[in-house]
């Protein structure tokens, strides 16, 4: 099978077919030839209509520069209908939201009408890829990258192009191609080794707006340059990477600039040297400067060699430690990056601290839609709920609005989202993964957009007008992350997984590991206790929420034992104990995932076979592993307590 076209396929609106349109375009350009051509392709899928140019058309396309940049502006009424954008990429998404509209709407051209204007809420709206050059992916679970294989940049036109279509139609403006971890092959990149592929790339995704950025190796002075040292306060260090920017953007006249993983997870950084992080980047930023060129600098910088005995250090802690001190210091063309939670995209976890206290910095909240610990492409969790919540999520730290949404604005800020692509027939493993890639996109560009709505739209775009299979599929989306958080670890608690993979249960998988990621469940009780009394974590934010985190009355109880040590008859709000709590969600959670099956299999006659098949594999494993995880986390705290379920459901002694 040809790989799927995921939500541009333009199924055809029944009963809508309507005569040949004509369209204008005014002006010229890579991107414009996007615009028309989407157009027309949208318009023969929907409504089996050609499209020919002549010069005042049904259809008028045009760059209005009183607009934002990326903004668009639609009228639509009559059978006529105008598309303005800020600018060309602007007509782009405009068009892309037309087709959008009147796959909403699906009714006949002429009845259409469409008033539409918009702004995006974000200026960077970006997927970093965790592509290998060998065409392995890190943490990918859609099969291999469809960028590169055996050390080759692949060219892959149509599958490339249409990449960047699905990226621009939800407004997408930047990809970094290769891992952050940047080893072998990879700090190659930068060489007239790959140039000429890459060129094209820029070309392909150039036409749709999206910009491309390469993972760089902080020691490429060493591994590439020949010399001893990565210092970045050594003047032949900057001096090299100003030389190798000059080259780079020789070749690449249109890359983006560097994303940056350094002095993590055993990666090279400033810190061998003694120098900051800032140090480090504005190097960088110097060097890509008279390009244009913008540095994004990870801030996933943690003792990935703790001690498990020694209690006082706290993983959560590290990222404002090592970041907050600098602010300020960082160049205009640097930005950091930074994980949505303070530790590493588990189910749940509190908002970083480091989103809302750096002031004189620009940021970029960083999330993860491929979906490491959250089932991994096998098991359905669309993640939109999720990320909504955390854009709605005031820090305290601005007298006006504090909302990781309202610090995310402007210039050099924004979204980016570890991707769940790979080289599979549907992109995404699971079908509804492509929701959670779809709905990144969207809620980057509108980060009001109800989830709910969200995933309405991307049915209908992918499954067309089809009732049965967007009201099944709409309900398990939306309860498809809290299902998957009842069955997993509990209370914010995080990390019970298999080592290394990070699939399945595994409770004490972590437990005395060198990561920093404990869940310390004893005799006595469960949770970090991250109140004064231990790593004091909840004071790296502003005064309201330190409170409301440090006392068990006013924390929220999704992530109570994030915060605090409690003990197993602890009593919750709900007047159950922390330990029935533990046996409830766990049953509650794993009936969930069963309903789930049964709910999907009333599907088959709306489906096609083949479509039907390979979600029904998924579903199938999910129902099952569930009870695995409802059994493994079960039976381990049991035995912890030897107290048994009150309402006698089976544990495994
Ligand atoms: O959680 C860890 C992942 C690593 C990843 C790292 C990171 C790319 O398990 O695979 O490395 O996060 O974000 O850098």
């Amino acid at each position: 099978m040809a790989y799927t076209k995921c939500w541009l396929a333009y199924p055809a609106i029944a009963g809508a077919a309507c005569a040949d349109l004509t369209v204008s375009v005014e002006g010229a350009g890579p991107i414009l030839d996007s615009a028309r051509a989407e157009l027309a392709r949208g318009l023969a899928g929907l409504y089996g209509a050609a499209l020919t140019d002549v010069a005042d058309g049904d259809i008028r396309l045009g760059v209005d520069t009183a607009l934002d940049p990326e903004g668009y502006r639609i009228h639509a009424e009559n059978g006529r209908c105008t598309i303005e954008g800020g600018s060309d990429t602007g007509v782009l998404y405009g068009v892309f939201a037309l087709l959008r509209a009147a796959q909403m709407a699906g009714c006949a051209w002429k009845d259409l009408t469409v008033q539409e204007e918009k702004a995006p809420a974000n200026r960077m709206r970006m997927l970093n890829h965790w592509d290998n050059l060998d065409g392995s992916i890190e943490r990918g679970y859609s099969g291999e990258s469809f960028f590169f294989k055996d050390d080759v940049v692949l060219v892959d036109e149509a599958r490339l192009a249409d990449y960047a279509r699905m990226l621009a139609s939800v407004g997408i403006n930047a990809i970094a191609i290769n891992n952050v971890n940047v080893k072998h092959a990879a700090t190659w990149l930068i060489t007239d080794r790959y140039y000429a592929p890459l060129r094209r790339y820029l070309e392909i995704f150039g036409a749709y707006g999206v910009k491309i950025y390469l993972c760089i190796n902080f020691a490429a002075t060493m591994d590439l340059g020949g010399l001893d040292t990565c210092d970045p306060c050594d003047p032949a260090v900057a001096a090299w990477w100003k030389e190798k920017a000059a080259d780079v953007w020789a070749n690449l006249p249109d890359l983006g600039g560097f994303l940056v993983k350094a002095d993590s997870e055993g990666r090279p950084g400033p810190f061998t040297y003694n120098r900051t992080q800032a140090d480090g980047a504005n190097m960088l930023a110097d060097a890509v400067a008279p390009y244009g060129g913008h540095i994004i600098w990870r801030c996933f910088v943690y003792n990935c060699q703790q001690d498990w005995r020694d209690t006082k250090i706290d993983r959560a802690c590290a990222g404002y430690n090592a970041f907050m001190p600098l602010d300020g210091q960082f160049r205009d063309n640097v930005t950091l990056q930074i994980k949505n939670g303070p530790m590493d995209f588990q189910v749940r976890e509190p908002v970083s601290p480091l989103i809302g206290g750096l002031q004189h910095t620009h940021i970029m909240v960083e999330f993860q839609i491929a979906q490491e610990y959250t089932g991994q492409q096998r098991h359905v969790c669309y993640l939109m709920p999720w990320f909504r919540q955390i854009l709605d999520t005031d820090l305290r730290t601005r007298p006006d609005n504090g909302t990781v949404a309202a610090l995310i604005r402007g210039a050099g800020n924004g979204m980016a989202a570890v991707t769940n692509t790979g080289n599979d027939d549907n992109w995404t493993g699971h079908d509804l993964a492509a929701a959670n890639l779809y709905g990144f996109g969207r809620l980057c560009y509108d980060t009001t957009l109800d989830p709910g709505a969200i995933a309405d739209e991307w049915l209908r775009l992918t499954y067309g007008d089809n009732p049965p299979v967007e009201q099944t599929l709409h309900s398990i989306l939306m309860r498809s992350w809290p299902a998957y958080e009842k069955y997993t670890a509990p209370l914010g608690v995080g990390w019970m997984v298999n080592p290394n993979y990070h699939y399945g249960p595994n409770v004490d998988g972590y437990e005395y590991s060198r990561w920093g990621c404990y869940h310390r469940a004893s005799f006595d009780g469960i949770g970090i206790d991250r109140t004064p009394s231990g790593s004091d974590y909840c004071h790296q934010y502003a005064p309201e929420l330190a409170e409301m985190y440090a006392s068990t009355d006013t924390c929220p109880e999704e992530l109570i034992l994030f915060f605090h040590h409690l003990p197993y008859d602890y009593r919750l709000k709900s007047g159950k104990t922390v330990l029935q709590h533990i046996y409830d969600t766990h049953f509650e959670g794993a009936e969930e995932a069963a309903r789930f099956y049964d709910e999907f299999m009333g599907l088959k006659p709306y489906l096609d076979e083949e479509t039907f098949a390979r979600m029904e594999a998924r579903f199938a494993h999910q129902k099952e592993h569930a009870c695995e995880w409802r059994d493994v986390i079960n039976t381990y705290f049991y035995r912890k307590t030897g107290v048994e379920d009150a309402h006698g459901r089976k544990i495994y002694h």
